[in-house]
């Protein structure tokens, strides 16, 4: 039996990966933070099953700017393959706690590789390190591929870019099986609530139910290639089990604006949308309601407010993963519309009480 040990199982990815690897009859250690209250939502099914909990799956408590307790528990776990997914991971929240961002999301990567290499175990363990497209930021070039150029646009992309050359780094001084996955967005309905495709669903749930009146926006002229993380994980999965280590785009190759997320989402409820205005003024109003639930025609749904605004924005991001196409024998299985299905019938479903 395998095992693996899981930075940031608390989070979507997590989730997502810890379900795979127990699918494929891993056993599975999480690092879990201490919090005041209880976070463990998306993993609580593995408490309730006595077969799984404490058999495959165990957690441990710890945190990734703690390099002691990271050092014992590889010791401890001893795993086969460790995915790095902690992080502190909003790009706008960055720029409001940049200093422990690098500390999280850059050394924290390179706390583990540390550990990793002074236990002795770089011939026996493997690391998969949880890079992202926001590494092309300022993008220059489209689409983005293994071989563009970086230009980071926020705290969290700058810490992402040292965790990115710190892992290429230790592979090449150290011979060490370490991989970056660089992905680009990937949601689902385990997707934290103030990420902005979790955001529509869920406020377009409410409204829907009469529990919101409107839906309050940044930018809505950025484009993103959004998948599902149910496809990434397999990807992060496959990365590891390949003979050489190396690093892959991963992406679906569509770029669509949050404008048109919110058209999309809109029109799954039947409701057809006109937006009007520019910049802070834009609102989107409903011309047309065909379906069922509570959206009057005139109603206005989305108004733009400056303070979701970034400092720096990153505008497009379109992944080209062709190499993960070729070697890794990847594809994604979700387009954006079956994303979208599944994200606003599952807040639909949340709020219908
Ligand atoms: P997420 O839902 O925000 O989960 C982040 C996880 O990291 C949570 O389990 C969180 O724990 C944990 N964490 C945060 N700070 C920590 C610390 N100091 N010590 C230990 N754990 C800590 O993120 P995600 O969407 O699953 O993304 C997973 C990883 O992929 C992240 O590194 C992210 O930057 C990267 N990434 C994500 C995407 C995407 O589109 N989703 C794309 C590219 C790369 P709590 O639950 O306690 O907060
Ligand atoms: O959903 P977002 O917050 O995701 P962002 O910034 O692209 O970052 C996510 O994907 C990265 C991969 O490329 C990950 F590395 C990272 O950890 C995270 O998972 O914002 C997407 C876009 C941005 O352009 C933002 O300005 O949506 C725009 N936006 C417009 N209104 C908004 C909002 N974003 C948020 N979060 N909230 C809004 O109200």
């Amino acid at each position: 039996m395998k095992k693996a040990f899981i930075t940031g199982i608390t989070g979507q990815d997590g989730m997502y990966l810890a379900d795979l690897l127990l699918s494929k009859g891993y056993e599975v250690h999480g690092l879990r933070r201490r919090t005041s209250l209880l976070n463990t939502q998306r993993i609580d099914k593995y408490f309730a099953d006595s077969a799984t909990y404490s058999h495959k799956f165990y957690l441990h408590y710890g945190d990734l700017t703690d390099s002691s307790n990271l050092t014992r528990l590889i010791q401890e776990i001893q795993p086969d393959e460790i995915y790095n997914l902690a992080a502190m991971s909003h790009v706008h929240i960055s720029f409001s706690m940049p200093e422990y961002t690098a500390n999280c999301d850059g050394i924290g990567t390179l706390r583990i590789l540390e550990a990793v290499r002074l236990l002795g175990l770089t011939k026996t363990t493997k690391i998969y390190q949880a890079s992202t497209s926001e590494l092309y930021g300022l993008v220059q070039e489209v689409p983005q591929t293994e071989k563009t150029p970086f230009y980071p646009r926020s705290p969290y992309a700058v810490a992402k870019m040292y965790a990115y050359w710190i892992t290429v780094n230790y592979r090449e001084a150290y011979n060490m099986f370490a991989c970056n996955g660089i992905l680009f967005n990937h949601e689902s309905p385990y997707r934290g609530e103030n990420f902005v495709t979790r955001k529509i669903t869920r406020e377009v749930a409410r409204m829907a139910y009469n529990l919101a009146d409107c839906l309050h926006l940044g930018n809505l002229n950025s484009k993103r290639d959004w998948g599902h993380a149910k496809d990434y994980v397999d990807a992060m999965w496959r990365i590891l089990q390949q003979d050489k280590p190396e690093d892959y785009v991963i992406s679906t190759g569509v770029t669509t604006s949050i404008r048109d997320f919110v058209i999309k989402t809109f029109a799954l409820l039947d409701v057809e949308l006109a937006f009007e205005g520019t910049h802070e003024n834009e609102t989107a109003v409903v011309v047309k309601n065909n379906g069922k639930y509570a959206f009057k025609a005139g109603q206005v749904v989305v108004k733009v407010h400056p303070k979701f605004y970034r400092p720096t924005e990153v505008d497009l991001l379109i992944g080209d993963s062709s190499k993960a196409r070729q070697k890794l024998g990847w594809q994604p299985k979700y387009n954006l519309d079956a994303l979208i299905k599944e994200m606003i019938d599952a807040d639909l479903k949340l709020f219908n009480k």
